[in-house]
Parts: structure tokens; C-alpha cells; sequence
């Protein structure tokens, strides 16, 4: 006897995605959300927060490789690395892959998503236990306007802008970014689908080619989210992706499963009907 997830968000627009599971391993209601985890039949476990599919063992790294590495491949030296959201540890996970990499910062609004993750999915959280890792508990939009000139690369590993998250696709917040980076930063952000979500999208897109010098959106395939793709905004003072990509630094990425290449070129070509 098997049961079905199905995930609510998109349900008013007439489409949905459902896993079928073997059983909920655990749920916690924290201050902020409901967090549940589910061991399904097709993709091993999966994190779900307030019915919203966050990440599952059979794509993260689709997602995790993808935040990361095209910023940090950009970068010559990304010492100071900070992660916003992201409390499961993956984007984390692939930042720390950089050798380079002195201060890993994550701030996650949710302590318990920490915990939870750390309980249940040991491969992703694994970042927590590495010695540049410093964690701090706090709404990333607040922690941000406190950093000045600090990080070369921020990576906003967000839910959708519903909730707690949606002061993270604000124009404010990218300007407090903005002052958070050193002359050379780059910030990527969770920027959801050309498929379902153009508008929001237009709206990062048109702010910050305001902000930045350098306005990228790229993508990844996630089978798992409703539109089986997520892009990225790449939001740069300095380098460009693609010219100031640095081949050579993929010989220090161990166990890529996505990234590669190819992949970071091809990521930034977007279908005719979606130009940016
Ligand atoms: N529609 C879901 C988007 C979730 C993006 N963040 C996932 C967190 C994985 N670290």
C-alpha cells in the first residue's frame, strides 16, 4: 500500500506533481514552516517544506552543483563565500568543493531545517561538520544590510516568493547584496522557471541590470519541481560567466554529477520564446 505526495503550489493553475511514498519519516512544525520528510519509491528521500518539494536525493545535485559552481568557476579567488537559505547544506556541500574558499557562511531563517536535515540526509548536510563552515540563525534580508565589502560570492538559495522568502526577490534586498560584495562579487539567486514563471523572473532581470554591470539567467533540470527546471539569476560587478569562465578550476570538483563544461556554457541558452 503506497500513498501519494502532491504538491499543492501550482495546484490553482491546473497543474501539479505527485511521488508516490512509502512512508513520512518525519514532520516538525517550526516557527516559520512545515517541514516533512518522505522516503518515495521513485527518488529516495525528499525534503518538503509547507507541501513545497525543496529537494530530492535523486536531483539535488542537478540544483546544488548548478547555484554554485557557475559563480565559483567565474570567480579567481571566492574566499569569502556566503549562502543564504539553503538549510539543507547543499549549496554549501558544492561551495566548500572550492579549495579557495576560507569562510563559508550560511544564513538559514530556520534552525530546524538544519536539524532536520542533518537527521536525515547525510550526504547534503555534510558541509556543516567542515571547519570553515560558520552557521548563523537569522532572516538572511536583515543579516545582509549588517555585511559591507565582505563576500566575493553570495548564493541565495531560496524557496518561492511566497512566505518567508519573499523579501528575497526584493529589489532592496539585492541592493544590500550589493553592498555585502567586494568590488568583484557575484551573487546568484534562486530565480524559479521560464516555463511557469516569467514574471518574476522579468522583474529580477529588470533590477538588477540597474544594480550590476552583469545580468545573467541560466538554468538546470530538476525533474522533481513542477516545471522540471529552475534557472539562476547571475547578478556580477566584474566577471562574465562565460568570458571569465576558468576552465581549469573544474580539475579540483570531486563527484560532479551535472556540471561539467559544456554545461556551463549551454545553461545561459535560453529558448527563443524567453529572451532576457
Ligand atoms: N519550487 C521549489 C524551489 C526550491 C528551491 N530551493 C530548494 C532548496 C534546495 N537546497
Amino acid at each position: 500500500m503506497h500513498n501519494w505526495f502532491i504538491e499543492e503550489l501550482e495546484m490553482d493553475l491546473g497543474r501539479s506533481i505527485q511521488i508516490k511514498y512509502k512512508t513520512i519519516l518525519e514532520s516538525v512544525k517550526s516557527e516559520f514552516q512545515q517541514i516533512d520528510v518522505y522516503d518515495t519509491l521513485p527518488f529516495g528521500k525528499m525534503l518538503v517544506h509547507d507541501e513545497v518539494i525543496m529537494l530530492t536525493e535523486f536531483d539535488e545535485a542537478h540544483y546544488h552543483e548548478m547555484i554554485a559552481h557557475v559563480a565559483m568557476n567565474s570567480h579567481p579567488n571566492p574566499e569569502n563565500v556566503l549562502v543564504i537559505g539553503g538549510g539543507d547544506g547543499g549549496t554549501l556541500r558544492e561551495a566548500l568543493k572550492h579549495p579557495e574558499v576560507k569562510a563559508g557562511h550560511l544564513c538559514e531563517i530556520d534552525d530546524k531545517v538544519v536539524e532536520v536535515c542533518k537527521r536525515h540526509f547525510p550526504n547534503i548536510s555534510g558541509s556543516f561538520d567542515d571547519p570553515r563552515t560558520e552557521c548563523f540563525f537569522e532572516d538572511g534580508a536583515e543579516f545582509i544590510k549588517k555585511r559591507k565589502n565582505f563576500y566575493h560570492i553570495i548564493l541565495v538559495d531560496s524557496s518561492d516568493p511566497i512566505g518567508p522568502a519573499e523579501v528575497l526577490f526584493k529589489e532592496e534586498f539585492y541592493k544590500n547584496m550589493k553592498e555585502a560584495l567586494t568590488d568583484d562579487g557575484i551573487i546568484v539567486t534562486q530565480s524559479e522557471s521560464f516555463m511557469y514563471h516569467r514574471a518574476v523572473i522579468k522583474n529580477i532581470a529588470e533590477f538588477s541590470k540597474k544594480l550590476f554591470p552583469i545580468y545573467r539567467y541560466y538554468y538546470t533540470m530538476v525533474p522533481t519541481y513542477p516545471s522540471g527546471l529552475i534557472g539562476f539569476s547571475y547578478c556580477s560587478k566584474k566577471y562574465d560567466p562565460i568570458k571569465d569562465f576558468r576552465e581549469e578550476k573544474l580539475e579540483q570538483l570531486k563527484n560532479l554529477k551535472y556540471y561539467s563544461k559544456e554545461i556551463h556554457h549551454s545553461a545561459f541558452k535560453l529558448p527563443a520564446f524567453f529572451k532576457i
